[in-house]
């Protein structure tokens, strides 16, 4: 028989490419979903999921701690992923409570709840690049040893969820591991993230159903990835022999004007003539540049991406050219 998994988030970017890796090799797969008025929508990314046998939804909220002790007693997982939280840098300012609420005393629900009903389950965290804040390593990279310095309310959250889950790991010997991921993107990816916008409007502006892109900051640089990179490498953080905290990233970097570049270069647009910026996409204060080395995971657990930069840039692209040319 397969294992058993539980992920929190589901429904969400990482979720839902982690549950399709998940029941191809064999898991039966439980989500919880919290609550929302328009439910049609809330489950777009699993949609295609959803008649698979192996796949079982619960309504559950990382807040409500009674939700995840029921959940964990139903499904009684071997592997629990913890990718729920308000994972938006932008709007973590906004929402600093509910930020640090669901991103920070969430995770800390979820351990207390596995530790009371199955402390034998393997749990992966999904800590963030966005815990370094603007720390980098003398020859530019952050890695596992980088001193954590964050600059947002969510960066400051999900230091306390890396750290609870260390202490839990040392206090109570459970297997608890963190997975350090840099930015990853895909199609599904909110698009008020900055790759999914650019991707999105850039196919918008092609087809003459948009005039403008505006943007914040686009001297900003990030490691970007692909989300279907990413969970494979979630899922052999939590194969590993010990528990155990990794950096996954690629290594390079771009800045988000390079990306507007890239794509309107793909679509032959001149970006000068359509994108502006705007000081509401701004941050009251920015995390400049991100970088990861990931030699550990490469290394410990044989962890290779698929995708390049420029594959991924052109999936998003094409895919918002179709959903428009329908
Ligand atoms: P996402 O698309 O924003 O998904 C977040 C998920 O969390 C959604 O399913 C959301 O449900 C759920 N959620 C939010 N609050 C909840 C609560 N109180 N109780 C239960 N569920 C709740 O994020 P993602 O890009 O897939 O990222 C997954 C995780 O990795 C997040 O923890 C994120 O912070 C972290 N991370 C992401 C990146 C990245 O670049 N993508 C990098 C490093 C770390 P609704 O949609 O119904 O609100
Ligand atoms: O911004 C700049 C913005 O919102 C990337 C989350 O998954 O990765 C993500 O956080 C950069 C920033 O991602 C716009 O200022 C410019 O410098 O796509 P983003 P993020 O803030 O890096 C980390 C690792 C996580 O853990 C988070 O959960 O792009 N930028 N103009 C813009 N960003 C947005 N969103 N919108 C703009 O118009």
């Amino acid at each position: 028989m397969g294992k058993t998994a539980l992920i929190t988030g589901i429904n969400g970017q990482d979720g839902s490419y982690l549950a399709e890796l998940l029941i191809e090799k064999g898991y039966t797969v439980w989500g919880i979903l919290k609550r929302n008025s328009v439910a049609e929508n809330q489950t777009y990314r699993i949609d295609h999921l959803r008649n698979n046998p192996m796949l079982k939804l619960e309504y559950a909220d990382l807040l409500d701690m009674a939700s995840l002790v029921r959940v964990l007693q139903l499904s009684k997982p071997a592997e629990v992923y913890n990718l729920a939280a308000q994972s938006h840098v932008r709007i973590s300012f906004d929402q600093p409570v509910y930020t640090a609420q669901s991103t920070a005393i969430g995770t800390l629900n979820l351990l207390e709840a596995v530790r009371l009903i199955c402390p034998e389950a393997r749990v992966y965290q999904a800590s963030s690049s966005e815990m370094f804040g603007n720390n980098i390593d003398a020859d530019g990279y952050q890695r596992e040893t980088t001193p954590m310095n964050p600059v947002s309310p969510y960066g400051c959250a999900k230091v306390f969820s890396y750290n609870i889950c260390r202490n839990y790991r040392n206090s109570y010997k459970l297997f608890i591991s963190n997975g350090i991921l840099f930015n990853h993107e895909s199609p599904r990816r909110g698009s008020n993230f900055v790759t999914n916008k650019v991707a999105k409007e850039t196919a918008k502006i092609k087809l003459g159903l948009s005039e403008k892109l505006v943007l914040g900051n686009t001297e900003a640089t990030r490691d970007w990835g692909h989300a279907k990179d990413y969970v494979e490498a979630m899922w052999m953080i939590l194969q590993h022999d010990k528990a155990d905290d990794f950096v996954c990233s690629t290594g390079v970097s771009h800045s988000v004007q390079y990306l507007v570049d890239y794509c309107f270069e793909k679509v032959g647009l001149d970006p000068k003539k359509y994108v502006s910026t705007a000081a509401r996409y701004l941050r009251p204060e920015e995390l400049r540049d991100l970088k990861g080395d990931c030699t550990k995971m490469k290394e410990t657990l044989g962890w290779k991406p698929k995708y390049t930069f420029e594959t991924m840039m052109d999936e998003m692209v094409q895919y918002w050219l179709d959903f428009y040319s329908k």
